[in-house]
């Protein structure tokens, strides 16, 4: 399999002014003809090549001549014309074959519906194009189909015509305002119910959204809608950007490989990310929905107006997105509240957030996928839609905006806009547009040690030290930073040292009574300082300390590093009760608390597993009984790290002691604080008013949930009536799957047998409903590979829909601890990499990820493991999809 490589870049030779397209919409078979508006930039006689895929190519004609095949050269995927002249047009005819398509990339088919995916590389499955994001085209598209059943025919920009054809067919013209390249083009066709809003924009320009799905849905896109009109205002206040099409369109699908798709002004979803009632949804899905809406309208400008020059700049639009939902996100969580109450607010989406880069990407940046957030070379590009390029490659904004500060970072964007509106780009060219500010701020110094984050791979560690002197009242504290080779880099050059990075390290002192101590840094006094940590080693002195201070490390989680310290664990006790860091608060109860785990694994195979440190359960209590806390902030403090993140701590990882020592101590602090989970459970207990997603009402019903988690944990004898209770009387779907987990998760019982019966005969007409109910049942704890087998017999099951297929499989392989560490559930698992493929090698290739680490496991988990890789990687009929991610899993 050819590897490409960032550094042969070469600009397309030719300009595409203009494609038309015209489509015979037909599921088993349609007919593209393109034309295309050719003008040659680069020197004679250069070929004009074409990418397709899975395509029958029917005619190709060269201003107006049809060309016999001797006159073209077709290989290999790709279409070579010979042009002799600098300007031309061409004309293509193919076919393409929608309901043979289950990859799921191009035009295919879902239920009675056609939709689209071209990115990455899927426009090429719809016809002959330079299917590359440097090549920027005004799009015109006619659509012809059967008006029974498409009635709707849309693709991006404005419509232009609609008319019924005299052999029965009906046609639509669109046609977008906005040269955009052949990823973003998208098409949709079937019946939809759609609710659509008008809005006035900022600049006093009218514009209409809408959300489209399926009929009889439409009562479950309100609030989807609310979140897109709320998008459209946030990006104007935050950003100054504004809508530049009349029409916004949001199509919502069931079979979808991903979240969502930022087309131009055709955005398509997977339907998990639109539809949403309170009986059918949770308060964590309502959330989704928002910071997905949020996404792929924010796209519009950082990706679509601006968008990458090649596919090795992918994370230029993605990182940048991230950021900007999480802030989203963040501003709608503390909209109405300031001061603390604000800050924790917002802390809770960025404990959110650190906690999936933690789980996600840590583990990819130390394992051998690892690369930087802007690769160096791929073999499937679809492969590197990873937590590196999105989550790291947000952590590299957000410590931009920390360096710059907000208004510094919306005068680099405002930069970034003016210079590039309208053009494909380079990570670079954003780094520079940011720099452009920075210099201005700091005369004579520049970025270049922060550029390394696009180009380093690998989770830097950064040693703090601390050293108090009582007669001088002085702090110093030193941080030096190592940047280990990790991934292939351990195999090219494992003794390189790699150079420092940038790294912008926010702290704050606390005295031994838990004040915060002002700090004097830069000419300015304030709570917390950010340290720039440039080179490998450096010292900062603070003056005036009374005593020896316990420092607040990395506040709000100010760069995605590990921090070494060695800490005592009073500091850690003393700053889960005091730091006025929300974040730094939240970090020392993880801290605490993965202590006691890893000593838990420790003693894993003795008799007796030793009690919990009292210290721990007494923290544990005043957090919970805390009135200043919000809910929402409580349930995050008091959430034990998961078996997974305990997992990646141990060494070697043994799966079987992560497990155990995590159920000791959820039982130990469900029955030490027995009687404070049920007082609390009681008063966190919903009226019957009208349910809404909010930030309080939803923080409520979370700490209800966890309340009731630990009583499950400690088998309290009022826990599985309480639960029972809660399943059948609950009037929304988050206390509904609380009382649902609860029983499932902790009482293999007919009562849990039987609520489950029940959930599926209630909601088996909705698939979203019934994607949870296969979910709860592969995470819960007795649930075997012999378990999976019987359920994906069930009727409802199928391999085919993306959704089905993670509810099911995916939750069992990549997150039953338990159930999948077992030589039976790592074949398992090779089977299905094995028959996913064969269907669908995007999907594949994702669940080919779920052991990455094998390396780390111990020896009898290891081995299996690794026998699964080596099975997968001898099937003969291998996508290129899997066959990258085993051969460097194997390497
Ligand atoms: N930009 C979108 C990427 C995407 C995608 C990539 C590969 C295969 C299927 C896909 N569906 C969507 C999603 C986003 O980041 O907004
Ligand atoms: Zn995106």
């Amino acid at each position: 399999v050819p590897t490409i490589s960032r550094h042969d870049y070469q600009p397309y030779p030719y300009h595409l002014p203009r494609v038309s397209l015209e489509f015979d919409l037909n599921a088993a078979q349609t007919r593209v003809h393109s034309r295309l508006d050719v003008e040659r930039v680069g020197d004679e006689n250069q070929p004009l090549r074409l990418n397709g895929q899975d395509l029958v190519l029917e005619s190709v004609a060269l201003d107006g001549r049809t060309l016999s095949a001797e006159e073209y050269q077709l290989q290999d995927e790709i279409l070579t014309i010979f042009p002799t002249s600098a300007s031309f047009t061409l004309q293509i005819t193919s076919l393409c074959k929608p309901a043979e398509n289950s990859s799921l990339m191009g035009l295919y088919v879902s239920g009675d519906k056609l939709f689209t995916q071209c990115e990455a590389e899927g426009f090429r499955r719809i016809t002959w194009f330079p299917d590359r994001p440097d090549v920027m085209s005004r799009y015109r598209v006619t659509l012809r189909a059967d008006p029974k059943q498409y009635p709707l025919l849309l693709s991006n920009g404005n419509l232009l015509e609609e008319a019924d054809l005299p052999d029965g067919r009906h046609e639509a013209v669109w046609e977008d305002p906005h040269p955009k390249p052949s990823y973003l083009f998208a098409l949709v066709a079937g019946d939809f119910a759609c609710r659509e809003q008008a809005i006035t924009t900022q600049g006093k320009r009218d514009a209409l959204l809408q959300i489209y799905s399926d009929r009889g849905s439409e009562t479950k896109t309100e609030w989807a809608l609310d979140c897109l009109v709320r998008s459209v205002q946030w990006d104007e206040q935050r950003f100054g950007l504004e809508l530049d099409l009349d029409r916004f369109m949001v199509v919502a699908a069931r079979d979808f490989n991903m979240g969502a798709m930022e087309n131009k002004g055709l955005n398509i979803f997977n339907s998990a990310y639109v539809l949403a009632d309170k009986d059918s949804a949770t308060d964590s899905a309502y959330r989704a929905i928002e910071a997905v809406i949020g996404h792929e309208y924010f796209h519009n400008w950082t990706g679509n107006r601006v968008t990458c020059r090649d596919w090795f700049q992918l994370s230029l639009k993605e990182g940048l997105t991230v950021f900007r939902d999480q802030e989203f996100s963040a501003d709608m969580l503390a909209q109405d509240l300031s001061g603390a109450e604000a800050a924790s607010a917002r802390a809770v989406k960025r404990i959110d957030d650190v906690s999936t880069l933690r789980i996600a990407q840590f583990p990819e940046d130390a394992g051998p996928m690892a690369h930087p957030i802007r690769p160096e070379s791929y073999q499937e590009i679809g492969n590197f839609y990873t937590a590196t390029v999105y989550e790291k490659g947000a952590e590299v904004i957000r410590m931009q905006h920390t360096i710059l500060g907000e208004a510094g970072f919306r005068a680099g964007i405002d930069e970034y806009f003016r210079r590039h509106d309208g053009a494909a780009v380079t990570c670079d060219d954003f780094v520079s547009a940011m720099e452009s500010v920075y210099i201005q701020q700091n005369p004579g110094k520049d970025l270049d040690a922060f550029r390394r984050w696009y180009s380093q791979a690998g989770t830097p560690r950064v040693k703090v030290d601390l050293d108090y002197n009582a007669e001088t009242r002085t702090c110093s504290i030193t941080l030096g930073q190592r940047n280990e080779a990790v991934g292939i880099e351990r195999l090219q050059s494992p003794l390189l040292p790699k150079p420092p990075l940038h790294i912008p390290f926010a702290l704050g002192l606390l005295d031994q009574q838990g004040k915060a101590i002002p700090l004097e840094h830069d000419g300015k006094t304030a709570e917390t300082v950010l340290l720039e940590l440039t080179e490998e080693q450096q010292t900062w002195v603070f003056s005036n300390i009374p005593q020896k201070p316990v420092p607040s490390l990395l506040r709000n989680f100010s760069a995605p590093v590990i921090v070494d310290v060695e800490r005592q664990e009073a500091d850690l006790i003393l700053l889960a009760q005091h730091d006025t860091d929300p974040f730094a608060r939240w970090e020392a109860v993880q801290e605490l608390a993965t202590r006691q785990l890893l000593a838990l694994t420790r003693s894993v195979g003795e008799e007796q597993q030793p009690e919990v440190d009292p210290r721990i359960i007494e923290t544990w209590k005043r957090l919970l009984l805390d009135a200043d806390l919000s809910a929402a902030y409580k349930t995050r403090i008091l959430s034990q790290p998961t078996e997974k993140e305990l997992l990646e701590k141990t060494s070697p990882m043994d799966p079987a002691a992560a497990v155990k020592a995590s159920r000791h101590l959820r039982r130990q602090l469900g029955e030490a604080l027995a009687s404070d989970w049920l007082s609390v459970y009681r008063n966190s207990a919903g009226s019957d008013e009208q349910y809404t997603p909010d930030p309080l009402s939803s923080g409520r019903r979370s700490l209800h949930n966890l309340c009731l988690y630990y009583l499950m944990a400690a088998g309290h004898p009022e826990a599985k009536p309480l639960a029972v209770a809660q399943y059948y009387g609950a009037t929304n779907m988050t206390d509904r799957m609380g009382g649902l987990s609860a029983l499932v998760h902790f009482s293999n019982s007919p009562e849990s047998q039987e609520a489950l019966n029940h959930f599926y005969e209630q909601w088996q007409q909705d698939p979203l409903v019934i994607d949870k109910w296969f979910a709860l049942q592969a995470s819960a704890p007795g649930t075997t590979v012999e378990t999976i087998k019987s359920l994906m017999l069930h009727p409802a099951f199928s391999l085919r829909n993306p959704n089905r297929a993670r509810s099911l499989i995916f939750q069992f392989c990549m997150n039953n601890l338990q159930g999948v560490h077992t030589s039976e559930g790592y074949e398992f698992w090779a089977d299905q990499v094995i028959a996913l493929d064969q269907l669908n090698p995007e999907i594949a290739a994702r669940l080919a990820r779920a052991f990455d680490s094998w390396a780390r496991f111990t020896a009898t988990n290891r081995d299996a493991m690794q026998a699964g890789l080596q099975r997968i990687q001898q099937h003969p009929t291998l996508s290129r999809n899997v066959s990258e991610i085993v051969s460097k899993a194997l390497n």
